[in-house]
């Protein structure tokens, strides 16, 4: 019978983990504990969603048991015990002066996140693509100006809107990204934002809480790889 997509894939960001998961939520507090985060984005991309998950929130420590309910007392990490120091965070809708501000975040930020629509990009939305690609532009000069550079995410969200992502199977999500990466507007996003070395794409969901754990946890692998 197959499980439904987002328990599979929940399952391939878990079969990273299990096993090894303590000595990586040690490797994990030692990379996060008490860093600056700055998250970047347009409107309605999931940034208050997602500092509230980080700030707030817990993740399992053996993510397998979150995919039976009935294990929900299997012991959790707290983000907050991350302590990641975290502003609220601005977006520029119909408002190109606050990238100033976003500036200010960025410069004082040793871990930045951009969150995107990747549904919008997937689908060719020429809107969305102008918005990304101007805060790409302003976002690239920032990471030249500075040294060391900060970690650099490019976190695509409402993956869960993509039919294919929907269909999409664990073995298969590499494949998923990878295909996306080669969309000229991320290439585009990539190199400005200065090559792959720099700046990683993780893509996923924030629908539910469990999804926004599997995203959450592809963040943290990236973190420390
Ligand atoms: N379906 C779905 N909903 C999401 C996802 N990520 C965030 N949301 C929801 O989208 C809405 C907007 O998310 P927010 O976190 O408020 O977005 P924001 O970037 O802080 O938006 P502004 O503060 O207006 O700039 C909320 O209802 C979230 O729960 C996702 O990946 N999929
Ligand atoms: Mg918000």
């Amino acid at each position: 019978m197959a499980l439904p997509v987002l328990v599979w894939i929940g399952i391939g960001v878990a079969s990273l983990l299990v096993g090894t998961t303590i000595a990586k939520w040690d490797d994990i507090v030692v990379a996060l504990k008490g860093k600056r985060l700055a998250v970047l984005g347009a409107r309605g991309v999931g940034k208050t969603h997602l500092v509230k998950f980080l700030t707030t929130g817990s993740i399992p420590a053996e993510y397998k048991q979150t995919v039976a309910p009935e294990k929900a007392s299997a012991r959790r990490f707290q983000l907050s015990d991350l302590d990641l120091k975290v502003k609220d965070t601005l977006d520029v809708s119909g408002d190109k002066a606050a990238y100033a501000e976003w500036k200010e975040l960025h410069d004082q930020a040793d871990l930045v996140f951009y969150l995107l629509r990747a549904d919008r990009l997937i689908a060719g939305d020429q809107d969305v693509e102008a918005r990304v690609r101007d805060d790409l532009r302003h976002i690239g000069g920032w990471l030249e100006g500075r040294a060391p550079r900060p970690r650099f995410f490019i976190i695509g969200t409402h993956c869960d809107f993509d039919a294919e992502f929907q269909s999409t199977s664990a073995d298969k999500i590499g494949d998923y990204v990878d295909k996306f990466r080669r969309l000229p507007i991320v290439s585009e996003l990539v190199a400005r934002a200065g090559g792959a070395q720099q700046a990683k794409v993780v893509l996923g969901s924030m629908k539910t809480i469990q999804d926004t754990e599997a995203l959450v946890y592809q963040v943290f692998t990236q973190v420390i790889s």
